[in-house]
């Protein structure tokens, strides 16, 4: 039980002077300036700190089976270095195993995410479509506490989804009060672009951003924002790295149609630059899909987030160690594709956004938290610092500092993509219901602790576009 005393609380809403008691169940108890230590209580000095709702990282891959090898972060050690970082809920994605149904691959990953140190959800992806597919997204809705679904429209031959089996998804999840997500880039000309460099004998990472061009991820998201629009249905796209994309989904946002956006930190502070480095091995770590942009798409980034036209931001947290990158030393293709980075997504945030006046610390709140919490509707248990809600809170230092480094960051992978960047903006104690789990460089996660996230459906109105 805490008392967290002399904070700044700083929601999506407002700004204000006030403590907070955290209760034996873990959840918030009572917010207002001044309160009593109550008999039994810890207190937490928040002076000069900034209490915020504690970060949700709505796009994760814990050790995730992909393009031959596994994730290296898992459960454990994933959730445990987004404590460290802020992060106290994460939505994880059930990718189906080769011939096993959606339910199967649901169940599979409960059990990988038993260890988990926070809260996690599920997303779940729809690759192909058949009565099977039918029946379980309804199961999966009623009895699993899956709200979201999630269609790849790149990996040829893996994972993508055929816009036909698409639109079946995103009708039968409109029906059943669910929303979809989407990757999108057009899987077919990233196919053909990829055999015609290698064609040309162009094997290294540099070639990675050259078969996966802005164009391929604009004509896709208009794609999906389209047949989203034919059935009247809300999409979400993830990792959006473009001007092309956010245009196309600001547009869409005027004509009415509810689609949302997602950034990652890593497209507003990298460009292309980063796969010319003359180090294999460092330009391989920035292997990615959606790639890193030539420099001015980070501006149409910055504005959509600014402008409330782009809504959350996540880090398609993806570790792959040196030997794994390895596999594609001879064919860029191979190398698997994923970037580390839940630790930092906040702090980078708060350097390069809040820092730079670019963005409110409220502004920060909301992309960080409250709006994930809102979309995914797990909203106001969690993204939020109200009487009731779970006790999922950070406080952040605002002047802190620290120096990113694989040599101290708590993730499993061994490189940190923003090694040697000094951030401003730390997060000081971090609490996950109602414990406190980071303590100013001490992690104190809990294998096992986090709980599974059931989310309950939100059931739309069909809305066209105008
Ligand atoms: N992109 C990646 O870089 N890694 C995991 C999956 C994805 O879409
Ligand atoms: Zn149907
Ligand atoms: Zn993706
Ligand atoms: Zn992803």
């Amino acid at each position: 039980m805490l008392h967290i005393r002399g904070g700044t609380v700083v929601t999506a809403e407002r700004t204000l002077r006030a403590d907070i008691l955290c209760d034996e169940a873990g959840l918030i108890a009572q917010i207002g300036p001044d309160l009593e230590t109550p008999a039994g209580y810890e207190v937490v000095e928040a002076g000069g700190l900034l209490v915020m709702p504690g970060g949700i990282d709505p796009h994760t891959h814990m050790e995730m089976p992909f393009m031959g090898t596994i994730a290296t972060d898992d459960f454990y050690t994933g959730t445990a270095a987004g404590l460290a970082g802020g992060t106290t809920s994460i939505l994880d994605f059930v990718i189906p195993g080769a011939g096993r149904t959606l339910l199967d691959s649901w169940r599979a990953w409960r059990d990988k995410a038993d260890k988990a140190a926070a809260d996690y959800g599920f997303h779940v992806a729809i690759t192909h479509w058949d009565d099977q597919v039918h029946q379980d997204m309804e199961t999966l809705v009623t009895s699993c506490g899956v709200n979201s679904f999630k269609h790849f429209m790149a990996y040829k031959n893996a994972l993508m989804v055929e816009d036909e089996a698409f639109l079946h998804s995103m009708r039968r999840a409109g029906e059943l009060g669910a929303i979809c997500t989407v990757h999108a880039e057009n899987g077919d000309a990233v196919a053909y672009l990829q055999k015609d460099l290698l064609a040309q004998g162009r094997t290294g990472p540099e070639a990675h951003p050259l078969s996966r061009p802005p164009s391929v991820e604009g004509e896709a998201t208009q794609r999906a924002i389209t047949l989203a629009g034919l059935l009247g249905v809300p999409i979400y796209v993830v990792h959006v790295s473009t001007e092309e994309a956010t245009n196309a989904i600001a547009q869409a946002r005027m004509n009415g149609q509810e689609v949302y956006g997602e950034v990652l930190p890593q497209h507003l502070v990298f460009d292309d630059q980063v796969y010319t480095a003359s180090d294999w091995l460092k330009a391989a770590r920035y292997v990615m899909s959606p790639p890193f942009r030539p420099a001015h798409h980070q501006k149409a980034l910055w504005g959509g987030l600014m402008s409330g036209q782009l809504h959350t931001t996540a880090t398609d947290h993806c570790c792959f160690c040196k030997e794994q990158k390895e596999a594609g030393l001879n064919d860029f293709t191979r190398i698997p594709n994923g970037t580390p980075g839940i630790e930092d997504r906040m702090s980078v945030l708060w350097h390069h956004g809040v820092a730079t006046g670019k963005l409110t610390p409220e502004q920060f709140v909301a992309l960080t938290s409250t709006n994930t919490a809102r979309i995914f509707n797990m909203y106001p248990r969690k993204g939020a610092l109200a009487v009731g809600a779970d006790a999922d809170i950070v406080l952040w230092d605002p002047t802190g500092t620290r120096t990113i480094s694989a040599a101290t960051h708590h993730q499993n992978v061994d490189y940190n993509i923003y090694e040697g960047m000094t951030v401003t903006g730390i997060a000081r104690k971090t609490i996950s219901n109602g414990k406190v789990v980071w303590d100013n460089g001490d992690l104190r996660a809990v294998r096992g602790a986090g709980r599974y996230l059931e989310r309950p459906t939100y059931k739309r109105q069909p809305r066209y576009p105008l």
